[in-house]
């Protein structure tokens, strides 16, 4: 049972709702942008729109789980009614591996080069949270260790294969999508970088109310970056080459 203060209840509420609505809001602009784009790219668009919708859905689940888990600031966090945080996982199981199916997609690279990148970041982006989520639910440092590293891994892999092999198709990208994909990249290590923080914060004895609304905060600001503003970079990134491929500039 953790004893929140008014104002730290109420933050928590209020991320939760901003959180919800920006979902939401983001799902609508990309599915009404299609036509903005040529065909090729609408398919990095569709998938936006899905991870978006699909994290708008937790949100919902997360926001009534917190309401329901709280009797007036009192917020029980164990047994049964208690807030239940596996929505986020099961949300980042889904909605991780479909950001790096976005970003390949907004590429538009030849099939072989882009089944490749996606035959590794999905695994990869699969075995993270999946490895993740045991050592998130232990009790024992020592089991939340072997799995932080072991997440750790295919984390490290993610980034690799980002920065090194993603770097080299960069090269072909018409002129300013290249520094637009680059600030993509940037905004998405930046973002990402938030879950293993938090994740470290009961190992190094950060507990209670303010770890547990700083994680709340920090979380919900995390996956509005790592999804709706990367969603709508996808968006500007796929108008930018329509126009150099030749799309009227007009709507
Ligand atoms: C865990 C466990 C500890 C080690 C690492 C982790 C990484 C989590 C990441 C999550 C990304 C989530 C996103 C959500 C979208 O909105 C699982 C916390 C490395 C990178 C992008």
């Amino acid at each position: 049972m953790l004893t929140l203060t008014s104002t730290q209840w109420n933050m928590v509420y209020n991320v939760f709702s901003f959180g919800l609505i920006s979902m939401l809001a983001c799902t609508v602009y990309t599915l009404v942008s299609q036509n903005r784009v040529l065909p090729k790219y609408r398919n990095a668009l569709v998938i936006s729109s899905m991870v978006t919708f699909i994290a708008g859905y937790h949100y919902i689940r997360i926001f009534n789980s917190f309401a329901e888990a709280s009797d007036g600031f009192n917020v029980s966090t164990s047994g049964a009614g208690s807030f239940n945080e596996a929505y986020r996982y099961v949300d980042w199981l889904l909605t991780v591996p479909l950001l790096l199916v976005e970003l390949v997609a907004v590429l538009a690279l030849a099939k072989a080069a882009s089944s490749s990148l996606i035959g590794r970041l999905v695994p990869a982006a699969i075995a993270m949270i999946a490895l993740g989520y045991p050592g998130e639910i232990a009790t024992e440092n020592s089991t939340k260790i072997l799995f932080g590293v072991l997440s750790t891994i295919p984390f490290l892999y993610i980034l690799y294969v980002l920065y090194v092999e993603l770097g080299k198709s960069l090269e072909r990208q018409p002129e300013g999508v290249a520094a637009t994909v680059g600030r993509l990249r940037l905004l998405l290590i930046a973002s990402w970088g938030v879950y293993p923080i938090s994740y470290l914060f009961p190992l190094l004895n950060i507990t209670g109310t303010d770890a547990f609304l700083y994680r709340q905060v920090g979380y919900s600001i995390a996956d509005v970056v790592a999804k709706c503003v990367f969603g709508l970079t996808i968006l500007k990134i796929a108008r930018m080459k329509s126009v150099a491929e030749g799309m009227k500039d007009d709507h």
